[in-house]
């Protein structure tokens, strides 16, 4: 009877010594492919992070990360280091005045509010 318990004791302290992947999803502001690039580049830099999805038309940040490694503030701090408001991170300006201009997701916003009347038409603007 006491090894059985020896044995499950070992075997609840292995279990709790590997990895506890989670995954989270949270806002994240950005407007282009490069916002993109970059805040996935930031989130993978962390070890532990196993994958960072970055979703532009949602503004969301897919994070599939080991918890027991990375701290989710940690990450959004990172992010919002380079320039991107991040859950309730929220980027400094100086941060921000960083990015370049097609990244400029406050001051694109806006201006093109217009565009997101939810009125389904198209402005097409000669890029
Ligand atoms: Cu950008």
């Amino acid at each position: 009877m006491k090894r059985i318990l020896i044995i499950v004791a070992a075997i609840a302290i292995s279990l709790s010594a590997s990895a506890k992947v989670v995954e989270k999803t949270f806002t994240v502001r950005g407007h282009c492919g490069m916002c993109k690039s970059n805040i996935e580049k930031v989130s993978k830099g962390f070890e532990g992070v196993q994958s960072a999805e970055y979703d532009l038309q949602g503004q969301t940040l897919k994070l599939v990360f080991d918890k027991k490694k990375v701290n989710v503030k940690d990450v959004q701090k990172a992010i919002a280091e380079i320039g991107y408001d991040a859950g309730k991170v929220k980027a400094s300006d100086e941060a921000y005045n960083k990015l370049p201009g097609c990244c400029r997701y406050r001051e694109i916003e806006g201006v093109s509010d217009h565009h997101m009347d939810g009125s389904g038409h198209d402005h097409h603007h000669a890029e």
